[in-house]
């Protein structure tokens, strides 16, 4: 009896062992990615937002602000894949990213699935159209109302969903995987409009040297949207250290020093919070 004992005193120790490392990682993320020496960060490669250089370098407003707070929280680097915005809180719950550092706007729908930040990078909606916006379009809805207009748009984004919702049938919404490629077929006349926000069409438009198309913004009824970094809904206390060290650099002039060269508003972010972003119609 006494070796059945020990086997079942050895099988027991054994099963709790393994419900200890099954039980969902108590340990606290944040000590998670301190020992792991970097965060693993969702991006789009849409400039200013996010950029990946010809040598593969990591810039844009919002992973140069995640990598300042991450440091702060003491970990030193941030590692990037790009993903569709329609793929990235996807990636985030399914564990592939440690947070979305994106321009990833606060929407009631996403607030719901993720756990922002406070607000980090501003910036109203805008239509990439021929020259002298010949169509005349203003708003989703102006788009909606020509039956020969169709609007290029990131997938799952919120341009995607703003055109959907003023009525663009599916057809006429056509996904656009980049900001090259939405230039691109914009110029061939495959799409009428390119939506994207006013500061990555600037961007866009500028770099293109272009001068048959040009930018119309704001987009007439579409509210001026924020982002935060977002991280799974399970790691609020890693997302209240990010919030803790976020505040400091707001206060001390270093997030505007961070973002406003890329032309966003540190002003924008601070007059607004997620709860209020997050409660928007
Ligand atoms: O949050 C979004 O869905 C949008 N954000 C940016 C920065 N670009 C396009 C995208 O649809």
């Amino acid at each position: 009896m006494k070796t059945f004992g020990i086997l079942a005193g050895t099988a027991g120790l054994a099963l709790m062992a393994a419900m200890a490392v099954s039980q969902p990682a108590l340990a606290d993320k944040l000590e998670d990615l301190r020992e792991q020496g970097f965060a693993r960060v969702a991006i789009a490669n849409e400039p200013p937002y996010t950029a990946v250089g010809a040598d593969g370098k990591v810039s844009g407003a919002a992973p140069d602000v995640a990598r300042a707070v991450f440091k702060r929280l003491g970990i030193d680097e941030i590692v990037a894949s790009i993903s569709e915005y329609g793929a990235m809180i996807p990636g985030l719950q399914a564990g592939r990213h440690d947070a979305v550092t994106a321009g990833l706007f606060m929407k009631p729908e996403r607030c719901a699935a993720v756990a922002y930040s406070q607000p980090i990078l501003c910036d109203a909606e805008a239509f990439l159209v021929k020259k002298g916006n010949p169509g005349g379009y203003r708003s989703f809805a102006d788009i909606a109302k020509d039956e020969a207009a169709t609007i290029g748009a990131p997938g799952g984004g919120t341009e995607e969903k703003a055109a959907l919702e003023a009525g663009v049938p599916r057809d006429r919404v056509i996904v656009v995987p980049d900001g090259q490629s939405g230039l691109k077929m914009l110029q061939d006349g495959r799409i009428t409009v390119y939506s994207l926000p006013v500061l990555s069409l600037n961007d866009l438009k500028k770099k293109s040297g272009d001068d048959s198309i040009e930018v119309f913004a704001p987009v007439e009824g579409a509210p001026v949207y924020c982002d935060g970094t977002a991280f799974r809904k399970q790691d609020t206390a890693l997302r209240d250290a990010y919030d803790v060290e976020l505040a400091k650099m707001k206060a001390s002039g270093e997030f505007a020093e961070i973002i406003e060269p890329y032309g966003f508003s540190a002003a924008a972010a601070m007059s607004t919070s997620r709860e209020k972003l997050c409660a928007a119609k």
